[in-house]
């Protein structure tokens, strides 16, 4: 079903609104006629839908009830990239209601995040850099389902891996990933999440260190392979042109990745001069067999296997990596539920290229692995599956989702349109799109979420920075066909999501120590202060509405460490240590401890409080620290 909203000349985003400049896909000058072979395609459906659009708005009718009424769960988590907010965002679905952001790459106040001893070692480590550029959250599956106990998220901006741990919601780890720029992919081998892996959009000298700096043909791209559990590098493969976005096969086996720079340019028309690029098929478990023979230059103490065309490894007829030819700069690329295909999304051509993935060990040319290629529209990004043989592909110059059928695509001839079942308006330029599910084997088929990158005039006006709309769609029902249900203006800016049922999360709602590494303070018992020379160790708790001890008082130039839990064991009773002047407050929710080091550099007195109001008398929560000057 089309909706009525591509009739406004502003929203035909191949020229942005009150911009006079070139489209921004100059090669896709083809939207009217895909456009009119869309409507042709999607009339059949369009005759069972009538009546289900509301007027002038094209707003579906209200029978879709995504209602979640006061005091209700949703049923699903939905958990969306922050972007260059450097976060993870936790909504419910089908409410869309926010309900926790998860920091992963910035320091964060509010829960405290890099602000005690831990997390800011922890993120000095991983680089010291104040911001990150999160796009993928992945969360880990057992036997090609949700097991809930992780959620992997990638920083493009700085080459770096985060894991999450899902029974706190909490950043636990990250890698900072040598060898490579631009992270960008992040998606596990499955079926049991045994290798994460970082897929390396910018080509850089190999290693960076003041090398080839002007001589891109000497600049290279590699994938790397992550080990889960201690988040260590286990090892990268280095490949011709570069890698985008990226998806594992159902079978421990195969990883896939798009490659928009086939020809490794440096300026946006060399990188986008050919008429095809590739998507890249990794046979990781030959790749491990390499490893283990010892086949691999080690690089920044990583081990680094030669995947570049030309490298022996390629040679015969198991080659390492297979390099599919296919249009043009592709971006996204999904398995299929099933694990039979893999689609990549062609971007500056209106195609999917669907890859039939046992056929790769079969075919001498890798082309010949590829079975379809549907014409789908302009600008496709990003392809999610409903368990029920269609596809949806994101649309960027159209401004749509288009929903598509599978194996109609594959006994269609290639370009043709046959496949198209119908396409949705959303608002406006969607970049990923995700569906309940969609990464495992058995995909809900209810939801969609569009996550749009420009919002327009669909919300009030709040300055020159627009937030985006993540756009709930309802994909339940083929008969009546896809419907919009929802707008929600996000903060810039979620890129990919994900979508897992919510019995398959557990979290914790009150900490247990044994998971902490900092010392545990059990009560006024447990509390001391202990003095050396120019240091003093604060151990002491909180519990509504004291910190244990009502006046600390240090001398100037001391190292002073508080070492503190929060003693309640009550859910959602929260406190925080906010010391004032020294940039501190960590948050200590039920039976969390945290340690906080600092030197007592200033004279005075600072009234240190807590930050999250606890009680009626959590104004009066706050003790002194007494800082006397030095002799
Ligand atoms: S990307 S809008 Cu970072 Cu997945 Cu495609
Ligand atoms: Cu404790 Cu407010």
């Amino acid at each position: 079903m089309t909706q009525g909203h591509h009739t406004d000349e502003r929203y035909d985003t191949e020229t942005t609104p009150g911009d006079d400049r070139e489209p921004l896909f100059p090669r896709l000058a083809r939207r009217s006629f895909i456009k009119a072979g869309m409507a042709a395609g999607a009339a059949g459906s369009l005759a069972g839908c009538t009546g289900l659009l509301d007027g002038e708005t094209g707003t579906a009718a209200a029978e879709v009830d995504a209602d979640v009424d006061p005091g209700e769960h949703d049923e699903y988590y939905a958990f969306l990239s922050g972007g260059h907010s450097g976060d993870v965002r936790v909504y419910g679905v089908p409410s869309m209601r926010q309900i926790m952001r998860i920091p992963v790459f910035q320091r964060e106040s509010a829960r405290g995040y890099g602000h005690d001893d831990e997390t800011r070692r922890m993120l000095e480590e991983a680089g010291g850099y104040t911001w990150g550029d999160t796009h993928h959250p992945r969360v880990s599956q057992t036997d090609n389902d949700y097991d809930g106990r992780w959620l992997f998220i990638n920083d493009k901006a700085n080459g770096r891996m985060a894991r999450i741990d899902l029974k706190y919601f909490e950043t636990d780890a990250i890698v900072d990933i040598p060898n490579q720029q631009g992270t960008h992919g992040a998606c596990a081998r499955l079926p049991d999440t045994d290798l994460i892996f970082g897929v390396g959009e910018f080509r850089v000298p190999m290693p960076n260190d003041g090398r080839d700096v002007d001589d891109p043909a000497e600049y290279g791209s590699v994938l790397t392979a992550i080990e889960p559990e201690s988040m260590e590098v286990a090892w990268q493969v280095q490949v011709d042109g570069n890698l985008d976005n990226g998806d594992g096969g159902k079978n421990g086996r195969w990883f896939f990745a798009t490659d928009y720079n086939s020809e490794g340019g440096v300026t946006e028309s060399e990188m986008a001069a050919p008429d095809t690029d590739y998507v890249k098929a990794f046979d990781t478990l030959a790749i491990e067999e390499a490893v283990e023979a010892g086949e691999y230059e080690e690089l920044s103490g990583v081990p680094v296997v030669d995947g570049r065309r030309d490298s022996p490894l390629n040679e015969g007829d198991e080659p390492i990596v297979h390099y599919v030819d296919v249009p043009k700069s592709p971006h996204g690329i999904s398995v299929t539920p099933d694990g039979e295909y893999a689609i990549a999304s062609g971007k500056l051509e209106p195609v999917c290229t669907i890859i039939e993935i046992d056929r790769l060990d079969e075919v001498e040319d890798p082309n010949d692995a590829i079975v379809g290629q549907p014409t789908v529209g302009g600008g496709p990004l990003h392809t999610v599956y409903d368990g029920r043989g269609h596809a949806y592909t994101s649309l960027f110059v159209d401004s749509q989702v288009v929903k598509w059928d599978i194996e109609t695509a594959i006994d269609s001839e290639f370009g043709s349109e046959d496949a198209i079942v119908e396409t949705i308006d959303v608002h406006y330029n969607p970049g990923h799109l995700i569906a309940a599910e969609s990464y495992t084997a058995e995909p809900q088929g209810d939801w969609l979420i569009s996550l749009n990158k420009l919002s327009q005039d669909r919300f009030l006006p709040v300055g020159p920075v627009f937030p985006e709309n993540d756009q709930l769609i309802y994909i339940g029902d083929d008969d009546e066909g896809m419907r919009l249900v929802k707008d929600t203006p996000a903060y810039p800016e979620p890129h990919d999501a994900t979508i897992v049922q919510a019995e398959k999360i557990d979290p914790a709602s009150v900490y247990d120590p044994d998971d902490l590494a900092v010392e545990h303070i059990g009560g006024e018992d447990d509390r001391e202060i202990v003095r050396e020379e120019g240091r003093v160790h604060v151990k002491t708790y909180s519990q509504r509405n004291n910190f244990g001890y009502t006046d600390v008082t240090v001398e100037e130039g001391d190292e002073v460490t508080f070492t503190i839990t929060n003693i309640e064991s009550t859910d959602d009773i929260i406190h925080s240590l906010a010391i004032p002047q020294y940039d501190i407050n960590v948050k200590l929710a039920p039976q969390e401890s945290r340690e906080v080091t600092f030197t007592a550099d200033e004279p005075g007195v600072y009234w240190m409080y807590c930050g999250y109001f606890c009680s009626a008398l959590h104004l009066e929560m706050r003790s002194r620290l007494l800082v006397e000057p030095a002799e």
